[in-house]
């Protein structure tokens, strides 16, 4: 299998996260695709080849021009007036104040297009995220031509990011940019399956209206996991979208038999959809030791993971996502990979 990666991706080195009431150093941080590429070399998975550039028009596509604006421009800004850490989100238009117009002070603008405060934009995100998609897109347009499986080792991830908000380590939704990408290349119906522990809200946001993308997500219950406010079962998608949306919510301490056996019914709604493509938004925190998710996935159960997804039989595109516990890292995401390529 060929995987895209460029070291570029490492430019976003952020500081700062907020976690458990410290600013802490953060879980998605670059040395993740050293692990992953690391483990690709040693089990010799496939070639490793640079992405290629396709621009902000795949991205203007699925997000907002003015949140792709303020992502390009918010780090100078924010260094600008002197602001003395990374750009940190502290305020929001929340349900009390709603507020339907876009401030101007970059602190105002900051959490108008942020979800969450734990991700901080520093140096790089905007050029991070960029060639996070544009690796995406060389994946996608890979398989596209050969038929064959591709890996995107995209960092940063992208499935919390939303059509105008950023959040969960995500700025640009990289799944989505690929679905959507797909479908203007020809194809009719794509189904993005989305397998980290958190559930792929921006993705859902998306497509929530759609019926040309299905969109399938296994996940913590937002009950009692991030990023809490989506996720549920009864999420199914409106207008044409109604059915075209489906979530697993499953409760922390979910083991790889109620996990697979929520598998295999995703797979049959894509199967059922009659989707020509299948990308996954592969995230590895449902590993057991993932410092942040609370799954008991092990590492044996990811080779398993990729048999099941082959026995669909659809061209398929992986793309990063989340997956935090270092080491084991890049041995859960290559045995997904192999396991699909043995299969
Ligand atoms: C792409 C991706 O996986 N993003 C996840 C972002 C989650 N960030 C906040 C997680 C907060 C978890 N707090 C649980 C603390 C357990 N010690
Ligand atoms: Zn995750």
């Amino acid at each position: 299998m060929i995987t895209f990666h460029s070291e570029a991706t490492k430019l976003r080195r952020a500081k700062t996260e907020l976690n458990e009431g410290l600013l802490v150093a953060p879980f998605e941080c670059p040395e993740r695709v050293d692990l992953v590429l690391d483990r690709i070399r040693a089990t010799r998975l496939g070639e490793v080849e640079a992405p290629t550039q396709y621009g902000l028009e795949p991205v203007l596509a699925v997000h907002d021009t003015g949140y792709v604006e303020f992502l390009a421009s918010c780090w100078e800004e924010w260094k600008s007036i002197g602001m003395a850490g990374e750009a940190i989100p502290n305020i929001w238009p929340s349900r009390s104040m709603p507020g339907a117009r876009i401030p101007e002070h970059i602190e105002g603008r900051l959490g108008y297009y942020a979800q969450t405060g734990e991700t901080s934009i520093c140096a790089n995100t905007f050029e991070a995220a960029d060639i996070s998609k544009d690796i995406a897109l060389s994946a996608l347009g890979q398989t596209l031509k050969s038929g064959e499986p591709s890996f995107g080792l995209c960092r940063p991830p992208g499935h919390h990011a939303s059509s105008d908000q950023f959040g969960g380590y995500c700025f640009f939704n990289n799944a989505a940019i690929a679905a959507d990408q797909a479908l203007k290349h020809g194809l009719s119906r794509v189904a993005v399956l989305d397998i980290d522990f958190h559930h792929g809200n921006g993705t859902q946001e998306i497509f929530y209206r759609r019926d040309d993308v299905i969109v399938v997500s296994l996940h913590g219950d937002p009950l009692h996991c991030f990023p809490y406010y989506l996720g549920h079962a009864d999420e199914t998608g409106s207008g044409r979208g109604e059915g075209y949306n489906v979530n697993f919510p499953m409760p922390p301490g979910t083991g790889y038999g109620p996990w697979s056996a929520a598998l295999d019914e995703g797979l049959a709604r894509i199967r059922h959809s009659g989707a020509e493509l299948l990308i996954v938004s592969l995230g590895v925190d449902t590993f057991e030791h993932d410092p942040i998710s609370s799954f008991k996935l092990k590492s044996a159960d990811y080779p398993d993971i990729g048999r099941r997804l082959a026995a669909l039989g659809l061209p398929t595109v992986f793309l990063l996502e989340g997956g935090y516990a270092v080491e084991e890292i890049g041995i859960n995401v290559v045995n997904v990979l192999s396991g699909f390529e043995a299969a």
